[in-house]
């Protein structure tokens, strides 16, 4: 082994990402992430991903927090690691499609707020819906020399999801000028050899570097990780130890410690990790007192291995079914879930696919009759406005929800409007920063509540501040 030519995994940290999103509903305030953002920039990560959907809607829902501040904090203390963030293609961070004008608007604040590099995905892998982020991305690399964008891969399993259909994809990805692919397996489907066997291909395929992105959650994560390393992996998404494993990611120092004086050699400093374990470990202990931390989503859940469904998607059915008073209907909707992929023309299982395939699937069953009621998303996806599926959608069903309606097979976005002039429109009473009037694009109620409150907090400050006397406010 000591002959082999060094080549070190790179390591991308979730904590600040989709650890906390994974195991405690995204609830991390900034005020906890900063005070160890010093030692965390000395490890040497590949980057550390802070940023994405859930952690921006948490923030302004739960936290009421700007996320662009705490962007912008994290960037100041992050002098040497490359931040980088989850966006679903034209649906940004949002769950609907929105106008070119949106994602690259979105794509440059985002950049110019401190992301290095951009993770971009769809939820039924049409590509057509991830090339104008991916544009937007090398336009601001040319001119800025930052961006980084990097085209992610749904992983799913099912008959049309053939190692051809991936290296394909490889390929089709590399031609459209992604600076990286990855494989994201949001529910830890991607077992051990079939890792080595999907990540020898594809790097057969491809010159782009290869990330590898999974969740512990059937137990076979790190395993997973070992061959695919082995098998030419470039970086691999591992968490910090008390935020992974469980529905999260394997452990950082584990990772760590089976790669050393392997050619593999990450070349981190375990007692640095040490110090950032020490650090959460109380948070952790805390979170689990409070509940926010269920140790149900910390043991091996088999179920994901049989259902094919990523857990937060099994934790939204339960909360639907209890709303209804059904929940003896669990089983029965298990079963229904792959039907209705079916039906849908078998698209990954990822935000917001999971959530219109899952709800459809508690209609299907509590109605008592197929698709008896349809969401209103269920028909966009029929009508084709969430993009092409990799199968025919059914046209019993396409008969049965939307009938005699026009389908479109274009890319979705063709037929929107720019959209960024109406939107700032719309709130513009609001606007205190060009970032707002994308907070408010992609989350209208919620954004409109956190400006509210923010004015609220502003306009208490500034009357402790206010020199009354001469009726000078500051504003
Ligand atoms: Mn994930």
């Amino acid at each position: 082994m000591s002959e082999q030519i060094k080549k070190p995994v790179g390591i991308t940290e979730t904590i600040l990402r989709d650890a906390h999103q994974s195991l405690i509903a995204t609830r991390m305030p900034t005020d906890l992430m900063l005070p160890i953002v010093e030692t965390m920039d000395k490890i040497g990560y590949h980057s550390v991903e802070c940023w994405g959907g859930a952690t921006f809607d948490a923030s302004l829902r739960f936290l009421k927090e700007d996320p662009w501040e705490r962007l912008r904090k994290l960037r100041d203390g992050f002098k040497n690691t490359k931040l980088q963030m989850l966006f679903r293609g034209q649906n940004i961070l949002g769950y609907r499609p929105y106008a070119d004008d949106v994602v690259d608007s979105f794509v440059e604040k985002s950049i110019a707020n401190g992301i290095d590099i951009i993770r971009i995905f769809d939820c039924l892998n049409d590509l057509r819906n991830l090339q104008e982020a991916v544009n937007a991305t090398n336009k601001i690399k040319a001119r800025e020399g930052r961006g980084h964008a990097q085209i992610a891969l749904s992983y799913t399993l099912g008959d049309a999801y053939t190692l051809e259909y991936w290296v394909d994809t490889a390929k089709k990805i590399e031609e459209m000028g992604a600076d990286s692919i990855c494989i994201k397996d949001m529910a830890g489907l991607l077992v051990p050899y079939k890792a080595a066997e999907l990540i020898g291909a594809m790097k057969e395929a491809t010159k782009l570097p290869i990330q590898l992105h999974t969740h512990y959650t059937s137990g076979v994560a790190s395993m997973t990780y070992l061959k695919a390393v082995e098998a030419g992996v470039d970086v691999i998404d591992c968490a910090i130890s008390p935020f992974a494993l469980g529905t999260s990611q394997p452990a950082t120092e584990v990772m760590v410690e089976t790669f050393k004086g392997t050619p593999y050699d990450t070349g981190f400093d375990q007692n640095l990790l040490a110090e950032i374990a020490d650090y959460f470990r109380p948070y952790r202990e805390k979170c689990l007192e409070s509940g926010l931390l269920s140790p149900k989503v910390l043991g091996v859940n088999i179920k994901t291995l049989l259902y094919q469904v990523p857990g937060g998607m099994l934790s939204n059915m339960v909360s639907q079914l209890k709303e209804q008073n059904a929940e003896d209907k669990y089983e029965d909707v298990l079963r229904e879930i792959p039907n209705v992929r079916k039906d849908l023309g078998e698209p990954p299982l990822v935000t917001p696919s999971s959530q219109i395939v899952g709800t459809q699937a508690v209609f299907n069953v509590l109605m008592g009759e197929r698709y008896k009621m349809a969401t209103k998303e269920t028909k966009a996806v029929l009508r084709g406005e969430y993009g092409q599926t990799i199968k025919p959608m059914s046209q019993e069903v396409i008969d049965k929800v939307i009938p005699g309606e026009e389908r479109i097979t274009c890319r979705p976005a063709d037929l929107l409007e720019n959209e960024m002039d109406k939107l700032e429109a719309e709130m513009k009473e609001w606007k205190q920063q060009d970032e707002d009037v994308l907070s408010y694009a992609l989350f209208p109620q919620v954004a409109v509540d956190f400006f509210k409150y923010r004015q609220a907090q502003q306009e208490k400050v500034d009357l402790t501040q206010a020199d009354t006397k001469n009726g000078a406010y500051p504003v």
